[in-house]
């Protein structure tokens, strides 16, 4: 585990499964549809029943009917989660590829999902490393637009207290751990 302070707000870096991690609210790396696949998406929903698929298909009713664009965020109830909020939100599917285009679609879905915590009025909230599974981006870069996508945050809008980032595998944990210095002045 790695902690940093900026700004008031704690930065934590952890080996961990995200389903069990007790905070206002835990970030899904889900598809554009938010009808559930796999990785974390299918952990989650397998976990937190199926009040949040319910929230999900009436966010596409109401605001979202072509689905979530990639980047967006939207925020729908923990259901049977210790968490008490899952927030949605789309990362690129890189499949192997990196350009600026990924970059800032990275950058936002990290930004904006920070952004609805705060507007929420959340106090802690921890992430998967999105885009890094299924959907192929190259893990340092993506490692490292998380990075920028949270400082920048912290620095411009200091209301959480602690962010986490929980890696699925101790050596995607390392590329945090090993960046976190650079990144995190
Ligand atoms: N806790 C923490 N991290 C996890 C967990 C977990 N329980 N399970 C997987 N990971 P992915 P993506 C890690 O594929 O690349 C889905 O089908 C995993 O090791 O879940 O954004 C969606 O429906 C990896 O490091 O998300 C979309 O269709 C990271 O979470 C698509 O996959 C992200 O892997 C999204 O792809």
């Amino acid at each position: 585990m790695v902690e940093k302070v900026v700004n008031n707000t704690k930065l934590v870096l952890k080996v961990g499964d995200i389903t069990e991690e007790n905070v206002d609210a835990i970030v899904n790396a889900a598809n554009s549809t938010l009808m559930g696949g796999g990785g974390v998406d299918g952990a989650i929903h397998a976990k937190g029943g199926s009040k949040i698929l319910e929230e999900c298909k009436k966010i596409r009713q109401t605001q979202y009917p072509e689905g979530l664009p990639t980047g967006e965020a939207v925020i729908t109830t923990g259901g049977n989660l210790p968490a008490k909020y899952v927030i949605h939100t789309v990362g690129p599917i890189c499949n192997g590829e990196w350009n600026q285009t990924f970059e800032k679609l990275l950058y936002n879905a990290y930004y904006n999902s920070l952004k609805l915590a705060k507007d929420k009025g959340l106090k802690s909230v921890a992430f998967p490393f999105i885009s890094a599974g299924a959907y192929r981006c190259p893990k340092e870069k993506a490692a490292q637009t998380a990075l920028k996508a949270i400082k920048d945050f912290i620095q411009k809008e200091n209301s959480l207290q602690e962010i986490r980032i929980v890696l699925f595998s101790q050596p995607d944990f390392d590329i945090f751990a090993r960046l976190i210095d650079k990144e995190w002045v």
